[in-house]
């Protein structure tokens, strides 16, 4: 049955469902997941461990109560940053909403050595590798150029360029294989990127280095079925995981949420990347609960029924529901990790409200490493801008410099107009 879809970009456009796809529903999935022995899967929606022949996992009480908590801290962190995004704290947030479990597995199955590539999405991986949240909120608040150090983390700041990150990561794995790092123990590469992103040139080039390099980079692709407004079915017209093998490495599609299916084959793929088998592409099959950003309107473009099927396949209600049936935590956990949610939210609420302004000036810091004449003009060009409110204030005719644009061509961007300051090319391109 062709599926009429709402998008901005296709509405009322007949598109086919996507090819190869049996029925899921032993899942709990819908069908488009495919037939259950080629989705992995080690706990089901409603929170019954069941085993992978390939993929064994022995896991600890207190490991599964460690993952609980930080699937409740990262959902919390989010809720937070919404709400803030909205009080006008923060000038946008992305949200992790329903793929808590995809980032917590796959986060937790790296070790400290290992290197992580994130999109802008991936506020769970950084909370694996130890990256304050507050840092997180810094970046969309707009006060610092990145946030935090990519060497001291083993994470690299957050990438909005589709698809970009994949060639970093096969760059940098493709170094440390040269290093000799890799081996037991030693560093492999996991990038992240969404089903949208597979399109872009960038992700299929890097495939095919990683893939003809052998390089220890694990690709993990959350199909959370959108890009924006872009159904999954604009993507492909296979299962994405099967993509990899035209490439030439192996790609499976785990149950994106479930944590526990994601920690083993992240770790599985981790591992042979470090024995020297090269790349994975794991597709981590899940759902965007949320708007893709807080300026986007899902509602304008997809069905709320859809909404509504994904929520009995909650990635933290399940964990839950099986600490409660495996008698592996009692009610004084579950009031204790909410606790410590309230005293995460606060902290973070308050904090972001003192977050200090920068100097409107270091904006134009560490653009390039060194000096560069086009950035020179722009800063100058801003400077002089704002030395011409001292006298514009005093006059009383001035406005503060948040309100208004910098003198110059009426309805040319200020960035533009900067650069014309400094008479370089790009200026006419900018016109
Ligand atoms: C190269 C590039 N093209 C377009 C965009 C605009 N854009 C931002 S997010 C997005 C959709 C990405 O979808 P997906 O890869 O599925 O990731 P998701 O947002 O769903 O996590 C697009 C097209 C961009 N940031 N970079
Ligand atoms: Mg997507």
């Amino acid at each position: 049955m062709p599926v009429e879809t709402g998008g901005s970009s296709a509405a009322h456009e007949v598109i086919p469902p996507p090819l190869a796809s049996a029925p899921a529903a032993a899942a709990g999935l819908p069908p488009e997941a495919g037939a259950p022995e080629e989705l992995i899967q080690l706990l089901t929606p409603e929170g019954e461990r069941v085993d992978h022949p390939d993929y064994p996992l022995d896991i600890s009480a207190s490991e599964l109560r460690g993952l609980y908590r930080d699937l409740v801290l990262v959902r919390r962190m989010d809720t937070e940053a919404i709400a803030l995004q909205r009080q006008g704290e923060l000038g946008i947030w992305a949200s992790l909403l329903g793929q808590e479990a995809a980032q917590i597995g796959s986060g937790r199955a790296l070790g400290p050595q290992d290197m992580a590539f994130p999109t802008y999405r991936e506020h769970g991986v950084a909370w694996c590798r130890g990256v304050d949240p507050l840092k997180l909120l810094e970046l969309f608040r707009g006060v610092s150029h990145g946030g935090w150090d990519p060497a001291e983390h083993k994470f690299h700041l957050y990438t909005i360029v589709i698809g970009s990150q994949t060639l970093h990561a096969t760059g940098y794995a493709m170094g440390i294989q040269r290093d000799g790092a890799t081996g037991d123990g030693g560093e492999a590469v996991i990038a992240y990127f969404g089903d949208g992103a597979t399109s872009q040139g960038d992700v299929n080039e890097a495939f095919i280095w990683a893939s003809v390099f052998n390089a220890p980079v694990v690709f993990f692709c959350q199909n959370n079925q959108w890009a924006i407004s872009e159904p999954l079915e604009r993507q492909s017209r296979i299962p994405l995981y099967q993509r990899a093998r035209g490439f030439g490495f192996p790609g499976m599609r785990v149950d994106g949420n479930d944590v526990l299916a994601c920690l083993a084959v992240t770790r599985a793929a981790l591992r042979a990347a470090r024995e020297g088998q090269g790349p994975t592409m794991i597709e981590a099959f899940t759902y965007r609960m949320g708007a893709h950003t807080t300026t986007d309107d899902p509602t304008r473009y997809r069905l709320a029924g859809d909404l509504e099927a994904w929520k009995l396949r909650d990635p933290v209600e399940r964990v839950k529901a099986y600490l409660v049936r495996s008698g592996s935590a009692d009610a004084s956990f579950f009031d204790e990790i909410d606790a410590e949610a309230a005293r995460l939210g606060a902290r973070l609420r308050e904090a972001c409200r003192a977050m200090p302004d920068p100097a409107p000036l270091s904006a134009f810091e560490h653009i390039y490493a060194g000096p560069h004449p086009v950035v020179d003009a722009e800063r100058d060009a801003y400077a002089a801008y704002l030395d011409s409110f001292d006298d514009a204030g005093r006059d009383g005719h001035g406005a503060p410099p948040s309100a208004a644009g910098p003198p110059g061509e009426p309805g040319v961007p200020r960035v533009a107009q900067a650069r014309g300051t400094g008479g370089f090319g790009r200026t006419g391109e900018a016109r």
